[in-house]
């Protein structure tokens, strides 16, 4: 009997199932936009959400990854106006490229503000990560799971950076959010801006001497190849990835299918995170010592070193915690320094 009432619920979900497909027409394709391909543990989280989607579905939704944000000719801070106006159906973005649209993403982007993945995972999983999603509902797009880029170090052609100082008149390779400019003219460096696609061949030509990534990527695109024979692990901050589908495409969709491609983001920006994490910790450290093995010098700094390049953030700290909202700022140091449940 039990068996029966399961047979005959499930023959009503499918039916449900495909009332709904029948009256909303669901694409055959939908395009899922990352930066980096799957050479990168960025590009393996979205093979990874298009496959158990997929599964979930059973097809119903099929989706085709579009990497080197190839959807917006490759310029990375257009990605988040694509996905609004609907040429991008789904993305998995850093919250750098977004922040210069989301504002409040520059929280992520303050130098030594988020000291390490515990401090991440705390905001993350609580009221911030929460408020966050708020926001970018707001603006527009249905925000389903937090991945992870990396805490982003910093590399160069010349020399071992140990203090601000050595950074003078260095030609630094910076992503297209201003506050990067902000930080590194206040550091003395000669700032550039330019997407991901044109970096690799600046790199190479010495167009520009360094740049600044997560080690997962400093390793996969090999750039100790490109002249980057110097790494500072310096920690300055973090971006997480973000997991989001455009509002018009998750509205027609139907419930259960939204939870699946929901569950599906859950699962692939978790593996995401220990993905990116992995070969950088004291206890795990195969990554790091590979990139040594590359002929790469590793400059770890002291707290005191360390100390100096945050003396030289603090008044990019402060005119952006105004951008953010001040508001927003302190709650997040209230929570990372257990002042706040
Ligand atoms: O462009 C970068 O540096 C990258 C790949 O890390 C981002 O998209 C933020």
């Amino acid at each position: 009997m039990r068996k029966f009432f399961t047979l005959a619920a499930s023959a009503l979900l499918v039916l449900s199932q495909s009332s709904f497909a029948a009256s909303n027409t669901y694409k055959p394709e939908y395009k899922l936009s990352t930066v980096l391909s799957n050479a990168f543990p960025w590009g393996k989280a979205g093979e990874r959400w298009v496959e158990l989607v997929r599964e979930r579905t059973q097809g119903r939704i099929n989706i085709k990854m579009y990497p080197g944000a190839s959807l917006v000719g490759g310029d990375q801070t257009k990605e988040f106006s694509a996905i609004r106006q609907g040429v991008i159906d789904l993305a998995i973005g850093s919250s750098i490229n977004w922040s210069p649209q989301v504002k409040q993403l520059n929280l992520f982007s303050l130098p030594f503000f988020i000291s390490d993945n515990k401090a991440l995972d705390t905001l993350l999983t609580g009221e911030v990560g929460t408020q966050l999603f708020g926001v970018l509902e707001k603006n527009g797009v249905v925000p389903l799971a937090w991945g992870e880029n990396g805490f982003r170090e910093l590399s160069n052609a010349k020399l071992d950076i140990k203090s601000p100082e050595d950074l003078k008149g260095l030609k630094i390779r910076i992503v297209g959010s201003p506050i990067f400019i902000d930080y590194f003219t206040a550091l003395g460096a000669n700032p550039t801006q330019m997407s991901w696609a044109d970096t690799q061949a600046a790199l190479a030509t010495n167009a520009v001497d360094g740049q600044e990534n997560p080690l997962s990527i400093f390793s996969a695109a090999k750039l100790h190849s490109l002249g980057q024979k110097h790494l500072t692990l310096w920690d300055y901050m973090v971006d997480p990835l973000i997991f989001v589908v455009n509002k018009d495409v998750w509205l027609s969709w139907s419930p259960q299918d939204q939870e699946a491609v929901r569950a599906a983001a859950r699962q692939a920006a978790a593996e995401n995170r220990i993905a990116a994490r992995k070969g950088i910790t004291p206890e795990d450290n195969e990554l790091l010592k590979a990139i040594h093995a590359n002929g790469v010098t590793i400059t770890s700094l002291t707290s005191e070193q360390r100390k100096a390049f945050r003396d030289v953030a603090r008044p990019v700290v402060e005119k952006w915690s105004q951008q953010i909202g001040n508001d927003l700022v302190k709650k997040a140091e209230a929570i990372m320094t257990g002042k706040k449940p």
